[in-house]
């Protein structure tokens, strides 16, 4: 029996299917945005006064759609503004997340990247980073993170940069994807997306056959490193999750699997029940992959279509929990160089590490005096005793309680009575 004449075309019907159902993206499902919503209320409700530190969140508003002209304004002012007056001593990285915030999705700032020539001081400023590298060990002015989005950027914006250091200096290898030997999620995830970036104008370019296949293995490398370090749906840890998952989205087939990516919504669905998003940039660095989006769909023409519509609602006062905790609880608290100082100290229940930084500082100020900076994540912890991490020289004052690393900054950490905090003079 001769099969129907109508049979060839339901099986083209289920291959041309097939694919779509693949390429579909991990990505928060209509039904679910709701719990997306304290993301979006942790951007908007924000006071923002810390200049282009705050691009990363101009750069989700814009990516993701969502509309909110005043903050908007505020933001692309408040960055200009800083650029205007600072663009001497702006990092590479801060430079780079300016013009991707400036240059997302089609808007008037486009023109200020250009009459500012920003693209070009961009080039300098990665070059620069370069020549640091050339001459300190290795290591670059700021960090391969600022490095990636630099290369991101330019990439994206057309500027100029030399293909032969990019398959020198971005080998999978090279130490600075690493603090102590621990592979840096966030660094290699923007740099996968930076890499991919470039792989994609080289393939329009026509570059030799055998750097476009090491851009290739680079990435494939990188994305097999974010891979091997996922926990519990998690990639790195809860703040590295978002721009991880957008590296995999644009080089691995690791979020066509049903259950990774289910399981990573799962996971991150719980840390926003828990309120871990905070500050904004925060919120800013994961947003845009659970609405599907990657860095390197800010100069698609399709970016700021389908504006999303989100529901903020005033926040609703948490129930105040009838409290028998103490008012005050005491930690140990103690700097390490070669010896060790320690002290004990008293602080208000609810306090954060900087807190006990400060209380130690007032009892003795010699053994406890320290300096720290502002960023986007909050306090950085500059010096200890007058000593002064270096990023030339690789050193750092690390955060520990009872021996553990903190993944929180001084500013967020909200230490527990009888917790044994310690600042640690280190290497990374
Ligand atoms: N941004 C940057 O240049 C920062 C890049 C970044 C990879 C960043 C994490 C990732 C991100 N998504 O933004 C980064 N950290 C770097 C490069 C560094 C190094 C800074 C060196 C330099 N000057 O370039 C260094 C020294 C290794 C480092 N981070 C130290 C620390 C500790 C800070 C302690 C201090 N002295 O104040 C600390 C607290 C770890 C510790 N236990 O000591 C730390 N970092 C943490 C926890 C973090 C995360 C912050 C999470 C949070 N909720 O606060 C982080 C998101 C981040 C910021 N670091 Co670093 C990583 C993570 O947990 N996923 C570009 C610029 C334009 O903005």
């Amino acid at each position: 029996m001769r099969p129907p004449r109508w049979l060839p075309l339901v099986g083209l019907l289920f291959f041309s299917l097939i694919p779509s159902q693949l390429c579909q993206i991990c990505k928060v499902s209509a039904t679910d945005s709701r719990r997306l919503e304290p993301l979006i209320n942790t951007m908007l409700k924000a006071r923002y006064t810390k200049g282009i530190q705050d691009a990363n969140v101009l750069l989700t508003l814009r990516l993701v759609g969502i509309k909110n002209q005043s903050l908007e304004q505020q933001l692309s002012q408040q960055i200009k503004e800083d650029i205007n007056s600072r663009e001497m001593e702006l990092t590479s990285g801060q430079l780079a997340l300016g013009i991707l915030a400036l240059g997302a999705c089609e808007n008037p700032d486009e023109e200020f990247i250009r009459g500012a020539h920003l693209v070009s001081k961009l080039g300098d400023k990665f070059q620069a980073e370069i020549q640091n590298m050339e001459t300190h060990d290795g290591n670059p002015l700021t960090n391969y993170y600022q490095l990636s989005l630099a290369l991101l950027a330019l990439c994206l914006f057309n500027g100029s940069y030399s293909i032969t250091d990019v398959t020198y200096y971005f080998t999978p290898e090279n130490k600075n994807y690493y603090f102590e030997d621990q592979f840096s999620v966030d660094t290699g995830a923007v740099a996968v997306l930076a890499l991919t970036c470039v792989q994609r104008n080289k393939m329009q370019k026509k570059t030799e056959a055998s750097t476009e296949d090491k851009i290739k293995n680079y990435t494939a490398t990188l994305a097999d490193k974010i891979q091997s370090e996922g926990k519990q749906g998690l990639l790195g840890n809860t703040f590295s999750t978002g721009e991880a998952m957008q590296a995999l989205f644009v080089s691995s087939d690791y979020y066509k699997s049903e259950t990774n990516c289910q399981e990573t919504l799962r996971t991150v669905f719980y840390n926003i029940s828990q309120k871990a998003f905070f500050p904004p940039i925060s919120a800013a660095q994961i947003l845009p992959a659970l609405m599907g989006k990657t860095y390197l769909d800010v100069t698609n023409s399709s970016c700021s279509h389908n504006p999303v519509k989100f529901n903020i609602s005033p926040e609703k006062p948490g129930a105040v929990m009838p409290t028998t905790a103490p008012l005050n609880i005491s930690v140990k608290y103690s700097v390490r160089i070669n010896e060790t100082s320690q002290t004990e100290v008293t602080v208000r229940n609810g306090s954060v590490f900087l807190d006990v930084m400060k209380a130690a500082q007032e009892k003795n100020e010699t053994l406890f005096r320290f300096t720290v900076e502002e960023t986007s994540w909050g306090p950085y912890v500059t010096s200890v005793q007058g000593i002064k991490a270096n990023t030339c020289d690789r050193t750092f004052w690390k955060l520990l309680s009872n021996g553990q690393p903190l993944g929180q900054g001084a500013g967020s950490y909200v230490v527990q009575n009888g917790e044994n905090l310690e600042v640690r003079w280190s290497n990374y």
